[in-house]
């Protein structure tokens, strides 16, 4: 992309209605704009970040066998009168009739909708387990609706469902999507923590929050420091590693706001380990059993003849939420500097050129190298305005963009100043630098 021809409509200032980083910076470049309140679009440099996104968080949920299919943003009343959350859910739901009269919604949440597909064509417990997702647009008509998309009324979801025929199989599946939470956000390049959590309008009793660590998060939360350490390697999908995985967090104290006790914080954490402090949900799954299956009639034959509801899970990524919290993650406060994590970058590499009257060949060099890197698929973005050099930089720090060719005074010859944002620049041949990023790209 040149820059002269992309729609980034980078603004002068910080806009005085946003209140934190993500909010300020993703008006400030263009990534997305306001609509109505709580509503955006998304412009080209925002959707691609979220679109990078969404390609993650699929391949992770494919690879413990989640199906992926995709249901409406509209559903019909009817389903949620079955299983009785129609008057529950309250105002957050957003109800809209047809031209027939009839009541339909937008949904906030599907558990009501997989069921009624699940139940109309799976019978038996030999098609189990099932589980499926889907990454559509939800709507939750928040009371307060703000920090820009990371708490807003149309938001971008994964959500994935789990059919089982037994608490013990459930639990496996719970456990399969904790795994796959936690290689998620570790290649999103975040550190987010599985925090026991209350349940909401969701229901049933075991849940985890996924929670990154940040100022400005909504949520508070009560923590052994010492969780930050563990990691997921060596866990294999199976139910006796999962179950390992999954007890080695739970060891220690993690909680969110609503499940909270003093005493056993206290109790729980030596006192150089508490942490208590703010973070941001980007995740949350829960088992609820046959709260859904229930009522809405989903069963299947056992193997003896008898028949069970199947026990149900669910499981929720916040899509477009995570690109605000990574910029609350990964911006540079002090410097003004945002730099993206590589997998999720809107563009890999920036080339600054230096053009002015004097040095009329920088443009035809950087499009050579713009070509060049374009061959060997690195997503690259190209300044060919006159803008002065320095207000160049200072625009690509702000856009996050994480390596920077710049083609100024200190570029001659073959070797080239290469920058990756936070770091020393160096002096490399253009191989060196395509090398570079072809090995980081690797390890995403
Ligand atoms: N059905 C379940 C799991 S699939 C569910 O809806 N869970 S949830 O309510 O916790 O939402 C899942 C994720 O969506 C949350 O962890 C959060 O990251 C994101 N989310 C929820 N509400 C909003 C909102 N108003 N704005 C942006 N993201 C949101």
């Amino acid at each position: 992309m040149f820059i002269s021809k992309s729609f980034i409509p980078i603004l002068k200032n910080n806009p005085a209605e946003a209140k934190i980083k993500s909010h300020q910076l993703m008006l400030r470049v263009g990534m997305i704009k306001q609509s109505s309140a709580g509503i955006y679009s998304w412009l080209p440099l925002g959707f691609k970040v979220m679109k990078k996104i969404e390609k993650i968080v699929r391949e992770e949920q494919n690879r413990i066998g989640a199906q992926e299919l995709l249901m409406p943003t509209i559903q019909s009343s009817d389903i949620w009168k079955e299983s009785g959350r129609y008057d529950e859910y309250g105002e957050e739901m957003l109800r809209i009739k047809d031209r027939q009269n009839r009541e339909m919604l937008y949904g906030p949440t599907n558990e009501e909708l997989i069921t009624e597909i699940f139940r109309s064509s799976v019978k038996s417990y030999k098609s189990l387990p099932q589980l499926l997702y889907h990454i559509q647009w939800k709507f939750r008509d928040e009371l307060r609706p703000r920090f820009g998309i990371m708490r807003c009324r149309e938001f971008y979801m994964k959500d994935a469902y789990s059919f089982d025929i037994s608490d013990e199989e459930a639990l496996f599946s719970y456990n399969k999507f904790f795994l796959s939470y936690l290689k998620t956000f570790k290649r999103l390049e975040l550190t987010a923590i599985p925090m026991a959590a209350d349940t909401g309008p969701i229901g049933g009793n075991l849940s985890h929050e996924f929670i990154i660590l940040a100022d400005t998060g909504e949520s508070k939360i009560f923590t052994d420091k010492r969780i930050f350490d563990l990691n997921s390697d060596g866990s294999k999908i199976e139910k006796k590693s999962l179950e390992e995985l999954r007890k080695k967090y739970e060891k220690f104290y993690a909680v969110t706001d609503e499940k909270f006790n003093k005493n056993d914080f206290e109790k729980k954490v030596p006192e150089d380990y508490r942490l208590t402090t703010k973070g941001i949900e980007v995740g949350h799954i829960f088992y609820f059993g046959d709260k859904y299956s229930k009522p809405l009639n989903a069963g299947v034959d056992l193997p003896g003849g008898k028949k069970d509801f199947v026990k149900m899970g669910s499981y929720g990524v916040g899509v477009s939420r995570l690109v605000g919290a990574i910029i609350e993650a990964k911006y540079n406060e002090k410097d003004e500097v945002m730099k993206w994590p590589l997998s999720v970058a809107p563009y890999e590499v920036a080339i600054i050129p230096l053009i002015n009257k004097n040095e009329a060949s920088s443009l035809e060099k950087s499009k050579n190298i713009y070509n060049f890197l374009k061959n060997k698929n690195i997503d690259v973005i190209l300044d060919d305005t006159d803008e002065n050099f320095s207000s160049k930089m200072k625009k690509f720090n702000l856009i996050g963009v994480p390596y920077q060719i710049l083609l100024g005074k200190k570029s001659h010859g073959d070797l080239i100043e290469f920058v990756e944002i936070g770091k020393d620049p160096q002096s490399l041949s253009l191989e060196q630098i395509v090398k570079i990023l072809t090995e980081q790209k690797e390890n995403i």
